[in-house]
């Protein structure tokens, strides 16, 4: 059986946004209600749909039967009449109840941000995967709310052959969404399988794993497509990738990694959606080093980065290694350059030039093979000698006196590993040369 939500007719939507803030929200949100309904513009804009007014209201509290106040429905209602809207989107997210006593009120369509994104994913999904996650994303927002959803069941499916004896449409719908959920649970897990198969292959193979993330539109996929001619959608609009793109890519040492783009992140990213993209987000949590692509040039580029962390927390993979790329820099204003952050590794670039790409890669380089040390090994050690060809990459070796002298780049992780090795034939001469350089 195929189900589907409440999706958005793209032609017809006029809608009017309306967003509710109460002081929990002030308190608990790192961003402004300005900010949060200027992108639900955005994102009612990404998904087709025509705008035409906004209104907010600031309240003690949520009202559990209309959302907002009663008053305040009642002035929506006004706007909807005189600008001949027939959807109300919502900056957060309704219960089935509220959707039905405001769909009731306001004789129009309620949506509300979750769907909102939903319906955008489920638009943009083109692979098999991406359109399963859509699908059990959709779903397990819709089971909840069933009960309130009223005279739009109908929309479930079902009738003949559908029904038990003496059972009630609604439950009917309820199982025929679980069989479903549980269905393409199965299917996704055959997915993840695969994928983790295919990962453990490159793992053995000792390629090491990069992944792009940032909030989206940032710059993700311009970075992959600039790095490594990958052939993948650019476009200045919200949720441009939905399903992750890995490709190879040589540094200039010669080492070759996997760059991995990935689907944007944005405030409130639905719960469900997260859980849904959990396996396809999997290649973030299994990745070597993190690539946090910033818009710099955004307004609220601090929120946007403190919402990156926020996913990468819930994904648990906040600990990573990473690597913070200041992106968009040609187009910022001096004042945006003044509070980019210098915390941790970080460069300043943009995805368009390319010397900053050269740095990204050097930077890349730096992070995942270590840095560079200096070995001299007596010449008659040749077990020695053929040891730094395998611990890292010999960037350079010249004969001194009776000794080799060896740079050569090594992660921490090696080094640590032939540490044991180093020190016996130190001497003060090699630590008066320098901290790196040891006597093997
Ligand atoms: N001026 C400028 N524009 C950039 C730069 N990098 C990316 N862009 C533009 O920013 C927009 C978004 O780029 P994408 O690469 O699609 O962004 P994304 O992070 O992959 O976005 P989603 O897939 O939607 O999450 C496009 O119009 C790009 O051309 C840059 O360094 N400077
Ligand atoms: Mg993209």
């Amino acid at each position: 059986m195929k189900t589907t939500t409440h999706s958005i007719d793209h032609e017809l939507e006029r809608a009017v946004l309306m967003s509710l803030v109460t002081p929990q929200q002030k308190r608990e949100q790192s961003y402004s209600a300005e900010y949060s309904l200027a992108e639900l513009v955005s994102l009612a804009e990404t998904a087709g749909v025509e705008v035409l007014t906004t209104l907010s209201q600031n309240k003690e509290k949520i009202d559990s039967k209309w959302f907002v106040g009663k008053g305040k429905a009642a002035e929506l209602k006004e706007l909807i009449d005189e600008y001949g809207a027939n959807t109300a989107i919502f900056d957060q997210e309704l219960s089935g109840a509220q959707v039905r006593n405001l769909e009731e009120f306001l004789d129009v369509k309620i949506i509300d941000r979750t769907q909102l994104i939903l319906d955008i994913f489920a638009q943009r999904a083109k692979t098999r995967e991406g359109i399963i996650q859509v699908e059990l994303a959709q779903l397990s927002y819709l089971l909840p709310r069933l009960s309130g959803q009223g005279k739009n069941l109908s929309r479930l499916g079902g009738g003949i052959g559908t029904r038990g004896p003496g059972e009630s449409k609604l439950e009917t719908d309820r199982r025929h969404i679980r069989d479903r959920i549980d269905e393409l649970k199965q299917q996704l897990f055959e997915f993840v399988k695969h994928r983790n198969l295919h990962r453990e292959r490159r793992k053995k193979t000792g390629v090491f794993q990069v992944a792009i993330v940032g909030y989206t539109n940032a710059g993700k996929s311009t970075l992959l497509r600039q790095m490594t001619d990958a052939d993948v959608y650019v476009e200045n609009q919200l949720f441009a990738t939905l399903d992750p793109t890995s490709r190879m890519l040589k540094l200039p040492g010669g080492k070759e990694i996997v760059l991995t783009d990935t689907v944007g992140f944005i405030q409130n990213l639905p719960h469900d959606l997260v859980a849904a993209f959990r396996a396809t987000l999997e290649e973030v949590c299994e990745a070597d080093l993190i690539l946090h692509v910033v818009d710099s040039s955004a307004d609220m580029m601090e929120t946007q980065m403190h919402v990156v962390k926020q996913v990468l927390t819930e994904l648990n993979a906040h600990g990573k290694d990473q690597i913070t790329l200041f992106n968009k820099i040609d187009q910022c204003t001096p004042e945006q350059m003044q509070m980019l952050s210098t915390e941790g590794d970080f460069l300043r670039m943009s995805a368009y030039n390319e010397i900053d790409l050269a740095l990204v890669c050097e930077l890349i380089e730096a992070r995942l093979m270590g840095d560079s040390k200096k070995f001299r090994i007596p010449v008659e050690k040749g077990d020695m000698i053929s040891l730094m060809y395998r611990i890292g990459e010999v960037l350079e070796n010249e004969v001194e006196g009776n000794d080799m002298v060896f740079q050569v780049r090594i992660d921490k992780q090696e080094y640590e590993k032939i540490s044991h090795l180093l020190t016996s034939y130190a001497t003060d001469q090699s630590l008066d040369k320098g901290e790196n350089e040891l006597y093997v």
